[in-house]
């Protein structure tokens, strides 16, 4: 039997949401995409010191993700989660000024663009892509564990993350301790230049999951209510005692690994495919 499959058809956790809930999903989809459109050209126009790394077409995960889980619980976003910090009560103009270097910024001007976090709100500060934030979630999923609070902990990372010795040991410790840890995938079809099928042989990351023996599941990333309520349930979860679940979305980088790539090696029909299925715009039809 293979990874679950998560459709958008069951409406059951999705009823939980309310017309306004929806309406500030909307809007942080919105915020974070107009948001990195601005950041693009600012970077273009050689107003940052260091590069940008954006999140353009996986908006739905982040947003998704930060209204199934509580202010309580903590998260480590990747490179890719910008709507995390605004949900989580980040600025623009706070998010800018990390960019640009500056004191106002959250690393007040030590770091230039995404090695940042948040202890007020419950975000750890992000380390590398390459999954280094895993094991920190897990410290913070064996503290609330050992503590007996009600809080659960989810970390999120790339498709070429997941492949790496940390990612593995992660999932094998979270397993072991059976701690209340959600894990992100964002499976964004590559990792820099290096497209998934070139670094696994696997059709589905989720599958992982039963090897170390819990569960996993797939769904459409770029669905903001799928993700949602795939992410509520693994919370539900976790939150039960029932342990971890890997949660695999899959969707598409839509430009390069950073802004100073071209995305050259990314066939052209790709990014036309993924553009039908965007995520903002699925969301506002
Ligand atoms: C130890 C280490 N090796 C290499 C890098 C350079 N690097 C940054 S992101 C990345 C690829 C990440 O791919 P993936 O996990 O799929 O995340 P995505 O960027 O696609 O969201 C690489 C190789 C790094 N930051 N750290």
């Amino acid at each position: 039997m293979g990874a679950i499959v998560q459709t958008r058809k069951s409406t059951k956790d999705i009823a939980e949401l309310k017309d306004q809930d929806l309406i500030r999903m909307y809007y942080y989809l919105k915020l974070t995409r107009q948001f990195e459109d601005r950041l693009r050209v600012l970077y273009r126009q050689g107003r940052f010191p260091g590069s940008v790394y954006l999140s353009t077409g996986q908006e739905a995960i982040p947003v998704g993700c930060g209204f199934a889980l509580e202010p309580r619980d903590a998260v480590a976003p990747s490179h890719r989660d910008l709507a995390l910090h605004f949900i989580r009560g980040l600025t623009p103009r706070e998010i800018l000024a990390q960019y640009m270097g500056k004191k106002t910024g959250p690393t007040r001007g030590k770091d230039g663009n995404i090695h940042f976090g948040n202890m007020k709100t419950n975000t750890l500060g992000f380390i590398s892509s390459m999954a280094a934030g895993m094991p920190v979630a897990l410290g913070a999923a064996l503290a609330f564990k050992m503590r007996g609070e009600d809080r659960v902990a989810a970390v999120f990372f790339g498709d070429g993350a997941a492949s790496t010795g940390t990612a593995h040991e992660s999932l094998n410790f979270a397993a072991v301790f059976r701690l209340p840890v959600i894990f992100v995938c964002n499976n964004n079809q590559y990792a820099y230049s290096v497209p998934v099928e070139k670094q696994m042989a696997i059709r589905d990351i989720a599958e992982r999951a039963k090897g170390y023996g819990f569960p996993g599941v797939v769904v459409d990333g770029n669905d903001v209510l799928a993700v949602y309520r795939a992410c509520r349930e693994a919370v539900g979860r976790a939150r039960g005692g029932g342990g971890p679940t890997l949660l695999e979305c899959k969707t598409m980088r839509m430009s390069g690994h950073g802004e100073h790539d071209s995305a050259f090696y990314v066939p052209s029909e790709k990014f036309a495919e993924w553009k039908r299925r965007d995520p903002v715009d699925r969301f506002e039809r």
